[in-house]
């Protein structure tokens, strides 16, 4: 019997996940799962990536999966990457604002997004990092990459959390609910109960505005209700199965329409500033913008949200020495 060789076969998508903390090993996780791509984790502290890579390969052969998962320290390991995504950074303590991270994560992802471009040229870069919108912003700015190939991930994940308080409260299946938020991804985020349905009926007509108001202030403290119950760090499996949602979408050219924090040259009245509007996602990244109508009221809100937004990039980029 002749000896097996490893097989040279097709070269697999990889996509590399900066910081191997909860978010970004969960990430890994659920893309092995799938089976989408080849996964670097690399983290800053010795020998996390590798034990997280190591056990996530373990349990490829129970799952009857072919996906290789490395752990790394060194941005080497990232080489060739279709898809950076960036979870580096502190996460909210009890009590925490997302935007009371904003300096120490800012250094932590411009400097993330610089050496992963680096050997990862051609990659698109989906950031997680908060303050979300202020991150991917300078993820951008730091790159200088065309605006397709650089998006922040909070929409989804925000819109999910609104699917199922409203599947939770109308004992439907999360599945047959449609929700969409907008905006920043903070306080002043801007759910849309206008444009969520269940299997098309509009929810306005399932429910009355009282608890529609409530479900939708839930969503809005949705990730500080998850810290205060965990106390140690924030919400991981929603974000990572979010996150994932968009690199499949990408990877597989899917086109599926998603909220990410996109950058904005006009759409909804709104410049020079990312934030979280409904995009098209293929393999050239964030393809189309879509315009949703939105009410007076509904567009200042938004503005408003971009205003906090850009007022933290400001500050950001002053610190950094990028404005
Ligand atoms: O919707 C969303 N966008 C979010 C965002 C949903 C959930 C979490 N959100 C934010 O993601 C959260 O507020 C944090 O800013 C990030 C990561 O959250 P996670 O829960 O994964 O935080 P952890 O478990 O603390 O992991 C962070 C890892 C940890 O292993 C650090 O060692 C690593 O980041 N880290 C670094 N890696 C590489 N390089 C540098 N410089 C570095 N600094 C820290």
């Amino acid at each position: 019997m002749s000896p097996l060789v490893p097989s040279m076969g097709c070269q697999a998508a990889q996509v590399s996940v900066v910081g191997a903390g909860n978010v970004g090993r969960t990430l890994a996780q659920r893309i092995a799962q799938k089976d989408l791509a080849n996964v670097v984790l690399l983290d800053i502290v010795e020998g996390l990536p590798q034990g997280i890579a190591l056990d996530l390969m373990a349990a490829q052969g129970v799952e009857e999966r072919d996906c290789k998962i490395l752990g790394s320290n060194h941005y080497e390991a990232t080489a060739g990457s279709e898809i950076v995504v960036i979870t580096a950074g502190l996460a909210r303590k009890p009590g925490m604002s997302r935007d009371d991270l904003l300096h120490v994560n800012a250094k932590i992802v411009v400097e993330a997004a610089q050496n992963a471009l680096h050997y990862s040229p051609e990659a698109f870069f989906i950031v997680i990092t908060n303050p979300l919108d202020v991150m991917t912003y300078l993820v951008w700015k730091a790159t200088g990459l065309p605006s397709q190939r650089v998006m922040g991930m909070a929409g989804v994940l925000d819109s999910s959390r609104l699917q199922t308080f409203i599947a939770m409260h109308l004992g439907v299946c999360p599945a047959d609910v449609s929700a969409m938020v907008l905006g920043g991804h903070g306080d002043l985020m801007l759910p849309l109960p206008r444009y969520c349905t269940v299997r098309g009926v509009p929810i306005t007509e399932l429910m009355d505005a009282v608890t529609i108001d409530q479900l939708v202030e839930r969503t809005r403290n949705g990730g500080a209700e998850i810290v205060k119950l965990l106390q140690t760090g924030g919400a991981y499996y929603a974000p990572a199965a979010s996150a994932c949602v968009m690199v499949e979408s990408i990877l597989r050219n899917q086109s599926r329409l998603l909220p990410a924090a996109t950058y904005l040259q006009g759409e909804y009245g709104l410049q020079d500033v990312f934030i979280g509007v409904p995009c098209r996602l293929g393999c050239r990244g964030v393809e189309t913008i879509l315009e949703v109508k939105l009410t007076p009221a509904e567009t200042e809100a938004l503005h408003l949200s971009a205003q906090s937004v850009r007022k933290n990039v400001d500050l950001a980029l002053e610190k950094l020495g990028l404005s």
